[in-house]
């Protein structure tokens, strides 16, 4: 993947060397687990390691070298730190751990006004064909994000979501409910879509959203949560009237939409200090915790960038 990403020679190395390390753990640790890879834009790759081991007590104690519960040499975690640009890490004793590294070309500058966001979107079947696509559109103080899930799952469904994400991005100045109705027309002979885009506006403190079938979308402020209104129907198929709703967004406020594939009663409460970390690590934890097991799974976390949890 990093090389397709052409990436340059020096990056792709930390990134053998990181996801080495990363399976290792997975394999002393906790004895099994996942590794999910994915590019951000286009010189950046995002490595998950997600696990429902033991967890650690402290993992800042584990991420000194030295220290290993297992008895070897301790360095995995503190090396994948040194080795990424930004390294986050949740753990919970009995629940697991999730860990996160990015590799990022130097150079590249983020936009401070931009959304940092985190994605966990892979099929029901490791190697299928994913039914579910997103994507996100950066304008000067607005993101744009698009959520597609096409029906069912499989080559069909990831042809009718492919075919949601072009005319997504080939559109990029309408409103939500505007992108919606033009999904439509593309759409039609394909098996058709749930799909919700969602616009964070930082700058007027409001989240435009505008869904059709069953995708799920809340804003997570502290303690409440906020569920977002889809209409029933599917794009492409049976198209209600197409209506855009507007919620409050705080700078501290996060953003979590997902496809069916994950069940729609998830809680953090028993996370502790889960909504402080970085939003690919919320990701994580809700796809490992709450998944159904019975289609492909979409979890987006958005957060305001100078909200931005965990350390670089
Ligand atoms: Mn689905």
């Amino acid at each position: 993947l990093a090389q397709s990403l052409r990436l340059p020679e020096p990056l792709v190395g930390k990134i053998e060397l990181a996801v080495t390390e990363a399976a290792t753990n997975l394999l002393k640790h906790a004895g099994q687990g996942k590794i999910i890879l994915r590019p951000v834009g286009r010189s950046m790759l995002e490595l998950l390691a997600v696990d429902k081991g033991p967890g650690m007590a402290d993992p800042d104690k584990c991420l000194r070298d030295g220290y290993s519960t297992a008895g070897t040499a301790g360095t995995g975690l503190g090396a994948i730190s040194r080795l990424a640009d930004l390294f986050d890490v949740y753990s919970q004793p009995g629940k697991g751990t999730v860990l996160l590294a990015q590799f990022d070309v130097p150079s590249k500058t983020i936009p401070s006004n931009s959304l940092v966001l985190g994605a966990v979107c892979v099929p029901l079947t490791e190697g299928d064909a994913c039914g579910d696509d997103w994507s996100v559109i950066e304008h000067a103080s607005r993101s744009q994000l698009l959520l597609a899930d096409g029906i069912g799952h499989g080559v069909l469904a990831a042809e009718a979501a492919e075919r949601a994400v072009e005319a997504f991005e080939k559109s990029p100045h309408r409103s939500p409910a505007g992108c919606v109705e033009a999904m439509h027309g593309p759409l039609r002979g394909t098996r058709g879509a749930s799909l919700a885009v969602t616009e964070i506006d930082q700058m007027n403190g409001v989240v435009r959203y505008s869904g059709v079938g069953n995708i799920a979308g809340c804003i997570l402020n502290g303690q409440t949560a906020r569920s977002m209104v889809s209409h029933n129907g599917t794009v492409g198929h049976q198209m209600p009237r197409v209506q855009e709703f507007q919620y409050p967004w705080q700078p501290g406020s996060t953003l979590v939409l997902h496809s069916d594939g994950l069940l729609s009663r998830w809680k953090l409460d028993g996370y502790p200090g889960l909504l402080a970390r970085h939003p690919s690590i919320i990701a994580a934890v809700l796809h490992r915790d709450f998944q159904r097991g019975r289609d492909d799974v979409t979890v987006l976390v958005g957060r305001s960038a100078n909200r931005n949890g965990g350390s670089s």
